[in-house]
This record gives C-alpha cells, structure tokens and sequence, in this order.
C-alpha cells in the first residue's frame, strides 16, 4: 500500500495530490444516490405521494366534444348510464336438438375455418347495405356495462382511402425499418407483408375501428368504459366474422404510431383511439394467402 502510494506521488504527483480531495468527492456522491435511491423506495413503499386523481370532469371548452357553459357536473353524482330500474325480460331462445346443435357447431367451425386474412383486393364495388349489415352485426358484441364503446368508421371516398394509405405508408415504412426490430421483421417474411399497402387504395371499404375511452354525456359528464379495450377487440372478432358470413374478405392490420393522424383526417373525437384498420372487399381473382395450418383441438383446448 505504502508502496503503492509513493509509486503515485513520484510518477503522478498532481494525482497524490488531489487524490484525498477526489476520494471525498466520489464518498459525497455515492452517499447522495444512495440517500436518493433509498427515497424513491420508501415513497413507493409508503405511498406517500398518492396517485394522480382519475380526473373525470374537464375545464371550460378543454375537451373538443365540450360546449358546455356551466361547469361540468361530476361523474360520481352523474345518473348512471342505464337506469337501476331498467326492466328485465324474458329470454327464452329456441333450444337446439343435441343432434342439431352437433351439426350446427360442425358446419360453423367448417365455414369459419375457410376464412382467411388477405391483402389482395379486387377493386368490384360491394353494396354498401352489406356493409351497414357487417357493422349492425359488430354492435351485438357484448360490452363492459353495456356501454357499447365503439364506431366503426367506414371509408368508401377513394381519396381518403389514398390520405389513409399516404399515412399509413409512412409509418409503415419506419415501422419495418427501424421501430419493428430486425427479429420482428423476420418473423413477417412468411407473410410477404412490408410497408407498402396497396389493399388500402384497392378494397372498396375501410373499416377503421376506433375504441372509446369515455363518452361526453348530454349533460356534460364524462362517462368512463369499462373494459373498453377487450369489448371493442370482442366487437372487432364479430366483425371479421361476419365480412367472412357475407363472402367478403379482411385483413387486421394495426397501423402502428399512425391512430392520431388517422383519427385527425377521419374527424373523430379525442375519446376514440384506431384500433383496427381493416380492408373490406372481395379477394383479388389471383390473390394468394401463405399456406399455414392452423393448431389443432388438443393444443388449444385444456379440459379438466
Ligand atoms: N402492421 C404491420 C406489421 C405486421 C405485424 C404483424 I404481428 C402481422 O401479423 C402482420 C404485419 C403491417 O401491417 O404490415
């Protein structure tokens, strides 16, 4: 050690001498991250900083759906969405021979197992009725207390369909390149799928789903969703079977990092996210999907 120290002072004598003062300063800071990072462990432990309120009333005009002039009322003192007293009436559904109900869920699982996600369109115009029937089928989807929180926003004009592709696109395009990740994009290459999304101009429809976090009641109160997330994704399975009922293909596309400029050129308020976007249409006469198979029964079913 003695040793040591007059190897420093002889061949590093600026070193030997500020070297206590360097020592004191490296103790004054390690002790200070020590002191802070035993801070921010008590503050969690002991919650004394509470978590922000879950604010549920807006400011004057803050919220785009807002024209309120009198303050908004609260959301706790608010009428629930459905009354207390709503009626509740009899359901009595037809019940299925087991013979019928075999035969039933068979066929069903046959027809369903026929559909595909395609990203080949034919540009053959589809009725717009059918797609009015599609979306009425996705609103029977089950929702947390009901509170249905969801729209489907359907895009027929040809040149919102080319802003929405220009978007998308874009994004895309840094998605592959550099947000993805080189493992991510490998896993895609089974599917020939890149940045360029030509369906978004070619298939007659796009139906973007948006879910909504709250709803702005007639009287100014912001009506919470429960479990908004899982009812609009519950909602989005309704639709693609019903577009594949109606002979009609999709495919599920999350447009990654392009919902606010999507939920801007489409017009919709601050309480709705994109979810989905999905291509609506028949599939291109050469349209070709990646030859996988599905898992079977017992890889997916656990009965105990
Ligand atoms: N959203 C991109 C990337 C993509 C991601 C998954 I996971 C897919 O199954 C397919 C595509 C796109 O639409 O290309």
């Amino acid at each position: 050690m003695d040793s040591n120290w007059t190897w420093i002072a002889e061949n590093a004598p600026l070193l030997a001498a500020y070297l206590p003062l360097i020592t004191a300063l490296l103790v004054i800071v390690v002790t200070l991250l020590g002191v802070q990072r035993l801070l921010v462990i008590l503050t969690r432990t002991t919650g004394s900083t509470p978590p922000a309120k879950n604010t549920t009333r807006f400011d004057k005009g803050e919220h785009p759906l807002s024209e309120f002039d009198e303050e908004l009322p609260d959301e706790s003192t608010a009428p629930p969405l459905h009354s207390a007293d709503t009626l509740h009436i009899p359901y009595c559904p037809e019940r299925l021979s087991e013979a019928e109900m075999l035969s039933r869920s068979k066929a069903y699982y046959e027809e369903m197992n026929k559909r595909r996600s395609v990203r080949e369109f034919s540009t053959d115009p589809v009725p717009l009725e059918v797609i009015e029937n599609i979306v009425r089928m996705a609103g029977t989807s089950p929702s947390g207390a009901h509170c249905e929180p969801w729209t489907f926003v359907v895009v027929k004009d040809s040149k919102i369909k080319s802003q929405i592709r220009e978007i998308v696109e874009q994004e895309e395009y840094t998605n592959y390149d550099r947000r993805m990740g080189d493992k991510w994009v490998s896993d895609l290459k089974f599917l020939n799928t890149d940045h360029d999304k030509q369906y978004l101009e070619e298939a007659p429809y796009l139906i973007i789903v948006m879910k909504q976090q709250y709803h702005l009641g007639d009287n100014g109160v912001r009506y919470s969703h429960y479990y908004y997330e899982i009812s609009t994704a519950i909602a989005a399975g309704f639709l693609l079977t019903a577009i594949h009922n109606a002979g009609l293909v999709t495919v599920t596309t999350t447009p990654l990092n392009a919902g606010g400029a999507l939920r801007d050129l489409l017009g919709r308020p601050a309480n709705e996210k994109v979810m989905l976007l999905l291509p609506v249409g028949y599939p291109a006469g050469d349209a070709k999907v990646p030859g996988v198979t599905r898992k079977p029964l017992e890889e997916i079913m656990a009965l105990k």
